[in-house]
């Protein structure tokens, strides 16, 4: 059967989502390599497909750039690969060590697909000249689905690889594949754990920068307890938001004392609650307008004017990239969320909330459906709230009669 059949076939299957709580039982005594090995080929290709069907949506001059062309080639030939696995027989030793090798395979393949699309995003909107809101609506919509199915994809692959081919760390007795079933947020918050899976590789440089800031400017942790504060959760995940979080707040602080021989501290806060871990990081850095806060997290208004990625990798405390988005992604991937409360003219707080229960810590995917659909055959309509008029309304000249 040709690829977009099975791509239909499969987009039909909703994805399911697993808890933390899935993962850990998955990689514990329980564990059963056969099991898992049954699941994800399924899985996997119903994620992929799901996906790969609102790609399939995206407008002709999106799809036809070379990036997006690439982009489909990598998936394509990935699912391909996965659904070998349907028909061989589980039972056999050398079917689940050749399924291991693709699994290793189409993560490398993949590595690079956050810039990729990226790339495609600045080609479409160079060649088409059009900002329009509605247009870049939808592809916010797009690209949040598509960067989550993507953290779920390489979450499911990396835990079995891990479990199944990878042995026990040493290091980390605690970890079950990437999940970390007692991560120390502290020692994360103070980089001193930065997971073992990177999903992202700051440069030598970023992360000497982050230590040094960190003991530098004196980052205070407020405790609402002497315990330390531990959750099952994916310490790569929470450094990769952390790290992000400090950069800006870093830059803001650095942009406005830029006069001044000592900058105003950023404190960070961690409390852990019954459901809720909230974590707190407030810089002194000026703040943003209301009205912009919530462009921090467009991947429009970070791709616009700025540095290619190429700079974006090499600067070491950028800021202002793919990287809130993405850092929020990670936050609702399991049931979290990210916000930023900013005060303009003072500061900004920057608050991470995570699930401190593995039973609630259930991933949060995208599923490809009518209502999806709709978002994509989506055009301009008429906004239900008036238009602020810039003239104040003359009232003399409706004179009743
Ligand atoms: C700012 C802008 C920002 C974004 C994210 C985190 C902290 C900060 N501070 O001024």
């Amino acid at each position: 059967a040709s690829v977009s059949k099975h791509i239909d076939h499969f987009s039909r299957f909703s994805p399911s989502p697993l808890s933390m709580k899935h993962f850990l039982d998955f990689g514990s005594v329980k564990a059963c390599e056969r099991t898992s090995f049954k699941f994800l080929r399924q899985e996997l290709p119903v994620r992929l497909c799901n996906i790969m069907k609102e790609v399939s949506l995206l407008p002709d001059q999106l799809l036809s750039t070379p990036s997006l062309q690439l982009l489909q080639t990598c998936y394509t030939q990935s699912l391909m690969e996965i659904l070998e696995f349907l028909d061989k027989n589980p039972e056999h030793q050398e079917v689940l060590e050749s399924f291991v090798e693709v699994l290793e395979n189409v993560r490398n393949r993949h590595n690079e697909v956050v810039p990729t699309m990226a790339q495609g995003v600045i080609e479409y909107r160079q060649a088409s000249g059009r900002r329009d809101p509605v247009t870049d609506h939808n592809l916010q919509y797009f690209l949040d689905r598509f960067y989550t199915s993507r953290i779920s994809i390489r979450m499911l692959i990396n835990q079995h690889i891990l479990v199944f081919n990878g042995n026990s760390n040493p290091a980390h007795p605690n970890t079950i594949g990437c999940i970390d079933f007692m991560c120390n947020v502290t020692e994360v918050v103070q980089g001193k754990n930065e997971g073992t899976v990177k999903c992202h590789t700051p440069t030598t440089s970023a992360l000497d920068h982050f230590l040094l800031f960190l003991n530098v400017s004196p980052s205070l942790l407020a405790n609402n307890t002497r315990e330390p504060i531990q959750i099952p959760y994916v310490p790569s995940h929470l450094f990769y938001m952390l790290f992000e979080l400090f950069k800006n707040a870093m830059r803001a602080t650095i942009e406005t004392h830029e006069a001044s021989r000592l900058l105003p501290p950023i404190k960070v806060m961690v409390v852990v609650g019954e459901e809720d871990l909230s974590i707190k990081m407030s810089d002194r850095g000026g703040g943003v307008p209301f009205r912009k806060t919530e462009s921090l997290f467009r991947y429009m208004y970070s791709t616009a004017p700025r540095a290619s990625m190429e700079d974006q990798h090499r600067t070491p405390l950028a800021g202002f990239g793919y990287g809130l988005p993405i850092s929020r992604l990670y936050a609702r991937y399991f049931q979290g969320d990210l916000n930023l409360y900013s005060m303009e003219g003072y500061g900004t707080d920057a608050v991470l909330r995570l699930k401190t229960l593995s039973t609630a810590s259930i991933e949060r995917l995208p599923v490809f459906n009518q209502t999806a659909l709709r978002h994509y055959k989506l055009s301009l309509e008429a906004d239900d709230w008036c238009v602020p008029s810039k003239e104040p309304l003359d009232l003399a000249i409706h004179r009743m009669v």
